[in-house]
């Protein structure tokens, strides 16, 4: 730590205070993970569990800011405060996106009933799906009650982590095609509400016609995940703030429903048991990168390779090691 750097605890207490520039800084520490990322998580833990997360999610372009935007919007027009984590996936070729969602997004930048912050983990591995997670339950322990969680619907850890949310909203647009391709992406899993955004462009009913058929395809699994739910369709001018009142209580019927079926003690049960086997795993990953160095390392491959031991045999003596 540099000298004079607030140490995570002050950050935190400062952070509830009001002070955006510590809950900036502590997010900081969650994206770069390690460490300090393990400090936040201690503070958040025992104050967190008043948050209701959306996800937003949908291929690049789809109007995902835009429909944040006209969101927070709805939300602060109601009294309500709310708070927006962009998450940048790792791709290097979407570095723009991040300063889109800024654009689109400073009307509210000076709002202090809204909080808006990009995430990117670019540089560790499996860094997205822990921080974000992470990132949630501190904003969630600093009070935000509404947490709006933005990723881009492409690659298979982007579309787990929206998938995570409380409601998961993916977003398509008009125009053969879109729905395919938002099930070959495995969107059409992990939606609780679908936004057909753009709507004033054409296509709009075949769209929501091909979306039908799909959902019905998928079929009862699905449905009986969702304990019934029936998955509506929303079309939206999120350019003009057309359809954000219906998405919005889309959102809430699916919330009142997830609540009252048990569906979303459920699946947030079913997240931290993934949240923690990931942790495990990150920390087995590094006890593994410890072990498998030095002296006794070399002696062992040098074993193998001689043909005195096979490989499976000097990998469980390694792996004792690990254990010890
Ligand atoms: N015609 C039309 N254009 C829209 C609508 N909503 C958004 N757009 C435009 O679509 C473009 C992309 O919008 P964004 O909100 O940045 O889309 P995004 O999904 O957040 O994009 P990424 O974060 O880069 O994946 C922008 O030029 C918007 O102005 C809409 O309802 N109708
Ligand atoms: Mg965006």
């Amino acid at each position: 730590m540099t000298p004079g750097a607030r140490r995570p605890d002050e950050l935190f207490a400062a952070a509830e205070g009001g002070d955006r520039a510590a809950k900036a800084r502590l997010l900081s520490l969650v994206e770069r993970g390690g460490e300090g990322a393990r400090d936040v998580g201690r503070l958040s833990a025992p104050r967190a569990g008043n948050a209701y997360t959306i996800g937003l999610t949908g291929a690049p372009g789809a109007g995902k800011s835009t429909l944040t935007s006209a969101l927070i919007a709805h939300l602060r027009a109601a009294g309500d405060e709310v708070a927006v984590l962009a998450v940048d996936p790792s791709s290097p070729f979407t570095g723009g996106a991040i300063l889109g969602d800024r654009v689109r997004m400073q009307d509210h930048a000076t709002d202090p009933g809204v909080f808006i912050r990009s995430m990117a983990t670019r540089g560790h591995l499996g860094g997205l799906s822990l921080a974000t997670p992470e990132a949630i339950r501190l904003l969630d322990a600093l009070g935000h009650r509404w947490i709006i969680v933005e990723t881009v619907g492409v690659g298979q850890v982007e579309v787990e982590v929206a998938g995570k949310a409380d409601t998961t909203v993916v977003v398509v647009n008009p125009g053969w095609g879109d729905s395919v391709q938002a099930n070959k992406a495995g969107l059409m899993e992990v939606a609780d509400v679908f936004v057909i955004n753009k709507a004033d462009r054409a296509g709009v009913e075949q769209t929501q016609r091909d979306l039908q058929q799909m959902l019905e395809l998928s079929g009862e699994g699905a449905a009986l995940a969702n304990a019934g739910w029936t998955v509506p369709i929303i079309p939206t001018v999120a350019a003009r703030a057309e359809g954000i009142a219906a998405l919005w209580d889309a959102v809430i019927a699916h919330r009142d429903h997830a609540t009252a079926t048990g569906v979303l003690e459920r699946r947030r049960r079913f997240r931290l048991g993934e949240e923690l086997r990931e942790i495990v795993a990150r920390r087995l990953e590094l006890r593994a990168r410890d072990v498998c160095t030095g002296e006794r390392w070399d002696a062992l491959t040098d074993d193998v390779l001689a043909r005195d031991i096979d490989p499976w045999s000097a990998a469980d003596q390694m792996l004792a090691a690990v254990d010890a």
